[in-house]
């Protein structure tokens, strides 16, 4: 951050004691910072004191290379990447920073003498619940790419007071709990309220003739909210690169209402410090839709206002203006959440830095770009007309413009085609008028992607045809990736020695490099190691499921996994039927010789979705039936784990033999759970559906469980006028499935609990689940019958492995950089006082 004031200059002396990465330093730095940070004698020291000693210990190594990195940007006045992005779902900071600065060997010695280990006090963080799923661990993955690869960049988000709810199970239904991550402090934060900004909100707009006699507008807001940045270092792997996540609390400008104060109205004059800060208060737990609420547009612009003035500022710091704004800053929408940006952009040039409309235009439109993650329509943002210009005049009146404009060129490439003009407009005007947030992107960007091939080509075809039409050259697609990094080497340690010791630790960094394992497949010893680790990884799990929720299960069945938010789409209930079929079949033949599985789920239901919800509590009840049926003998147990969340992905992930990705075709745009399955050596059964279709391309189809229609299938059928009835009616073990759910006989003979699920798949089904029902199944007999083949098994899953190289985010991040925000890698050098890596 460039400070005003930097001209006093002083040299700095670095006590090695927050610098040193021997265990013996660190061991000393960890009872200094016990006693003069947490102020706790080590005799009275609770586990989480020793956690924020530990923590604050690891934040002091951060700070030099955060510092230099920042510095250097500066100095060397790089070009950056933004990614402006409404959730960050970075989970616990502790074990990734140990693995990234390359001291975990020596922080576990160094707390071995507090008579703890290290795993108990990594367990100790709070994870920052910043998102809602797969688009914001994305967000998270990217940040520890772009770090990885050295490219100056900056997260820009929301610092929620209250992230994701903590789930919990009540009589098999879900009950949110108000998730209080701060409530400890947060050690890996450091707020600059210096660097502070005021955001508008409300009121009017007038025009008027400034000083040289130009006509100008300006905007008088009703209110006015204090935008405060909190950042947090996110170093790079084995690199002195560590960028910035900068999110934004929001804070009333002036505590108290003076005026109302003295009219004695204490009360009223507290309302507007309490509604400044509501807007960063609570994370919406909404995964897929959206619904028109004024809060989460006051989020959004809230957000993106706060984070252009920033990058405005710093610019200003080392340029004499904007007009190498577009040159200096590349700023990726993630999804349109922050889309509002592109006109709050047009208004900062214009009404603050009077830029003429061309000049700010080109300005805006080289500046921005965007990425799409979903085709459902209902997630299509859309903000009624009336709602935004009452809370947002000033943006409004230039989205008019922007479209006006728009629209104008519009008319000459299609004269007389008003149904193509209403299509593209970005007002809708088709009913009540709304601002459709993915036309302002798509308008105000130089760049649009989707984040899986088939999800892009379906947005070409489909939701954006029109803008693709327009200009085809903006669009292309960027496969989703996760980070090697949090995703196997710290969730997965075991899995990461016995890689490392056959091809080296280059495939941390290069993630390709894992080719190298094929030569092991027919290596009958390599097979046996990876099993037992496969076990005992399972066994592991099984602890930590009796621990949680009583449930004994037997780590050498197949475990069946199903981990993601719960959504129709995702087809929980289908993975439910296969369950309800395999236990139906035993029921009428006690002797079948079945493989015996494990299914384990895990997600949160948006609290106001009902039929997820209601499948949250079939799963259960189906759970409690089953496992208490001594019949069953063990053969199968069904498992919900609650409160889902990185942390206990982190161990369910590598404990996988079975990874669930069997969403209607044509609805996942990309899924990343599909790739952290199957880079720690889980097997994919799945649809030809988001990047499942790139999976099975590297991995081989011989080593891929496929079934299910296709995307085309799927149209096709609906077009022809779907009638799930004909396979309730044609067969009858999906009948006598569907039936047994419906009856009562998972609900203590309540016929009523699951009708509406059960009538939904018969006289609806949007999500053709009977369509897919049998071909699931036979699939599903071929995954029990190649899981008793061990030795079989074995060689799939590392062949898995071998070939999962294309989906780390670095190479994700690597596309970005080269095809849309054309940045190059800045080497950071430490001064020579700072130890470096180990
Ligand atoms: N819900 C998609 O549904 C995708 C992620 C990240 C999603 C996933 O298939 O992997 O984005 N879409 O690209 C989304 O959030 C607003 O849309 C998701 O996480």
């Amino acid at each position: 951050d460039p400070s005003p004031e930097s001209t006093f200059v002083c040299p700095i002396i670095i006590e090695d004691d927050r610098t040193g990465l021997d265990t013996e330093t660190i061991r000393r730095a960890l009872r200094d910072n016990l006693l003069y940070i947490q102020g706790k004698l080590p005799e009275l020291a609770s586990k989480n004191d020793l956690y924020m000693a530990l923590a604050y210990t690891i934040r002091d190594r951060l700070l030099q290379r955060w510092l230099t990195t920042q510095q250097t940007y500066l100095k060397k006045d790089v070009r950056t990447v933004c990614y402006l992005s409404a959730e960050f779902l970075v989970g616990p900071h502790l074990a990734n920073n140990l693995i990234n600065l390359g001291i975990y060997e020596q922080v576990q010695k160094a707390v071995s003498e507090s008579g703890l280990k290290l795993e108990e006090l990594i367990a100790q963080e709070e994870e920052p619940g910043l998102g809602n799923g797969g688009l914001g661990r994305l967000a998270a993955c990217y940040l520890d790419s772009l770090s990885t690869l050295e490219i100056p960049a900056i997260g820009y988000g929301i610092r929620y007071e209250f992230g994701i709810f903590d789930q919990e199970i009540h009589d098999g239904w879900q009950v949110e709990i108000t998730d209080k991550w701060l409530q400890y402090g947060n050690p890996w934060e450091i707020a600059r309220p210096e660097a502070g900004v005021e955001v508008k909100f409300g009121g009017y707009t007038e025009s008027y003739t400034d000083e040289n006699g130009n006509y100008r507008s300006r905007w008088i807001p009703d209110y006015v909210v204090k935008g405060i940045p909190y950042d947090t270092p996110i170093l790079g792997y084995r690199v002195n690169t560590a960028n910035t996540m900068r999110l934004w609390k929001s804070e009333a400008c002036e505590s108290f209402d003076f005026g109302r104060f003295n009219r004695g109205d204490y009360y009223g004059a507290v309302d507007n410090k309490v509604h400044s800060e509501n807007i960063s208060k609570v994370l919406y737990p909404n995964d897929e839709p959206i619904q028109g609420k004024e809060l989460r547009l006051e989020q959004q612009y809230f957000f993106v206002s706060c984070s252009l003035q920033d990058m405005i500022r710093i610019h200003l710091h080392e340029n004499p203006s904007l007009n190498s704004f577009h040159q200096k800053w590349s700023v990726q929408l993630n999804d349109t959440h922050p889309s509002v940006g592109v006109a709050e952009l047009m208004r900062l040039l214009i009404d603050v830095h009077h830029f003429d409309w061309d000049k700010a235009w080109f300005i805006t439109q080289n500046t921005f770009a965007y990425t799409n993650h979903t085709l459902l329509p209902e997630a299509l943002e859309k903000w009624p007309l009336s709602i935004f210009g009452r809370l947002l005049p000033r943006l409004m009146e230039i989205i008019y413009e922007i479209n006006h404009r728009f629209l104008d060129k519009i008319r000459i490439i299609y004269p007389h085609d008003d149904g193509k003009i209403s299509r593209l407009s970005i007002i809708d005007e088709s009913g009540e008028k709304y601002v459709r947030m993915a036309h302002l992107a798509c308008v105000g960007s130089q760049a649009i992607n989707g984040v899986a091939a088939l999800h892009t080509e379906l947005l070409k075809k489909d939701v954006l045809r029109n803008f693709y039409e327009l200009f085809p050259e903006k669009f292309s697609n960027k496969t989703n990736g996760v980070t090697p990094r949090r995703w196997i080497v710290s969730s997965n340690p075991r899995l990461t020695f016995a890689i490392t010791e056959k091809i080296g630790e280059n495939w941390i960094k290069h993630l390709e490099d894992l080719r190298g394992l094929e030569n092991y497949v027919d290596d009958g010893e390599f097979r046996d190691s990876w099993r037992r680790i496969k076990y005992d990884i399972k066994a592991d799990l099984a602890n930590y499921i009796d621990k949680k929720v009583g449930i004994k299960v037997d780590p050498s069945t197949l475990f069946d996994v199903q981990v993601k938010r719960i959504h129709e789409y995702k087809r929980q209930h289908l993975n439910v039927l296969h369950i309800v079929t395999l236990y139906h079949r035993l029921k009428n033949n006690p002797n079948l010789d079945i493989t015996p599985r494990t299914f384990i789920f895990g997600g949160k239901a948006a609290p106001g979705y009902f039929m997820a919800k209601l499948i949250i509590k079939l799963i259960n009840s189906v759970a409690e039936v089953i496992d208490n049926d001594p019949t069953i003998g063990g053969r199968l147990k069904v498992v919900f784990l609650p409160d889902y969340n990185v942390t206990f992905g982190q161990r369910v992930y590598p404990a996988a033999d079975l990874s669930e990705q069997i969403s209607t075709a044509g609805k996942e745009a990309s899924g990343t759970g599909n790739m952290k399955f199957s880079m720690n050596g889980a097997l994919t059964i799945g649809t030809l559906d988001g990047a499942n279709i790139e999976i099975r391309e590297e991995v081989g189809a011989e080593n891929f469980f496929l079934f299910g229609l296709t995307t085309e299938e799927v149209y096709a059928k609906k077009a022809a006028g779907y009638n799930p009835q004909e396979y309730y009616y044609h067969n009858e073990e999906l009948r006598a499935v569907l039936d047994l759910i419906g009856s009562g006989f998972f609900s203590r003979g309540d016929s009523s609990l699951f009708r509406p699920l059960v009538d939904n798949l018969i006289y609806d089904d949007p999500y053709m689940l009977l369509a897919d029902y049998q071909s699931y199944i036979d699939c599903q007999e071929g995954v029990g019958r190649a899981y008793k083949d061990q030795e079989h098994w074995s060689r799939l899953a590392i062949l898995n492995v071998a070939r999962m190289g294309k989906f780390s985010s670095d190479r994700s991040i690597r596309q970005y950089c080269e095809e849309i925000w054309r940045v190059q890698p800045v080497k950071i050098e430490l001064p020579d006082y700072i130890q470096a890596n180990a």
